[in-house]
């Protein structure tokens, strides 16, 4: 594999600019695990706090969504999981982790990404990376989420595809394949951290201090981070085919619900909502 090899802690260290996330005893890394997800999630009921970053250059089982597999080339990839508690909603963490992947991934190499709904960043069309949140609660009943993101960074397509999916060919792609040069990890996962940590320290700020009453009528930053999510989405604006399962509902995508449902006008006029689903552009 080109461009292959293990991910340097010690620099990744001297490189974040975070308050909390993964520093010290925050930042997990172990250079294969079956799932950073599952281990952030087994985490998560042994301690109490949140920040932690789980980190691997390879997973065993890389979780998607529905029951899918993520696949990596071992040394190429960010592969990390968050464990976070969130006071707000999961919807808005899937969005304010959708905007930094995006910018983060501008700012580490200048590559311009969009965000098909619900979870995929694409390039070009192609599909970059993937975040997956899962919850539960812990034992005091407090939501704990789990975010967990995978990006494609060095080697070629060809690499992954033969991990597993022939079909990877011509749906995903690497950022290293678009810019034409390899990317440092170690500065990605820097400015992908400091992002969402800045993100979620807000909402969570906002979340505390406001009454409910006053939720409905001020959340300014939830608010923003809606709109700048809504401005991202590759999704709004076309014609699209949602498929859920075996059924497949097409119509025009015409908006997203504050809580970032998409808003489908179907060919008979009616506009529904859709919380679920892998979204498809019809060609021709
Ligand atoms: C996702 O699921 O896109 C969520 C991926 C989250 C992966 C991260 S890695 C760190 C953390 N630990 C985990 O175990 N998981 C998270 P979904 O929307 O269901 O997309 C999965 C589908 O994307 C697969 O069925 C493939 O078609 C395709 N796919 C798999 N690996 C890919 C890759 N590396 N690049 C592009 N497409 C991929």
């Amino acid at each position: 594999m080109d461009g292959a090899s293990l991910l340097d802690i010690e620099v990744l260290r001297r490189l974040l600019d975070t308050q909390y996330f993964a520093i010290d005893d925050r930042l997990l890394y172990q250079p294969v695990v079956d799932s950073t997800n599952v281990l952030a999630m087994q985490l998560a009921h042994q301690r109490p706090d949140e920040g932690v970053v789980v980190l691997t250059d390879s997973q065993t089982t890389g979780k998607g969504r529905l029951g899918r597999h993520w696949v990596d080339v071992s040394g190429c990839n960010v592969l990390l999981s968050i464990l976070l508690r969130p006071l707000f909603p999961p919807p808005l963490l899937l969005m304010i982790s959708s905007l930094t992947v995006v910018d983060a991934i501008a700012e580490t190499c200048g590559v311009s990404a969009t965000i098909k709904w619900p979870n995929d960043i694409l390039v070009e069309n192609r599909k970059v990376a993937g975040i997956l949140i899962e919850t539960s609660h812990d034992q005091t009943g407090r939501m704990v989420a789990i975010l967990g993101i995978g990006i494609n960074v060095n080697g070629r397509v060809q690499e992954l595809a033969e991990q597993a999916q022939a079909s990877l060919m011509t749906t995903a792609t690497t950022l290293e394949a678009v810019c034409g040069h390899m990317v440092s990890r170690e500065t990605l996962i820097a400015h992908l951290l400091h992002r969402i940590e800045m993100d979620y320290l807000a909402l969570q700020h906002e979340y505390m201090s406001s009454s409910p009453i006053s939720k409905e009528q001020y959340m300014p930053i939830s608010r923003l981070m809606r709109e700048r999510w809504r401005s991202r989405l590759s999704t709004l604006g076309r014609a699209i085919q949602v498929q859920q399962g075996n059924a497949l509902v097409s119509g025009f995508a015409e908006d997203v619900d504050d809580n970032g449902e998409l808003l489908l006008r179907r060919h008979s006029g009616e506009l529904v909502s859709i919380t679920w689903g892998d979204v498809g552009y019809p060609t021709g």
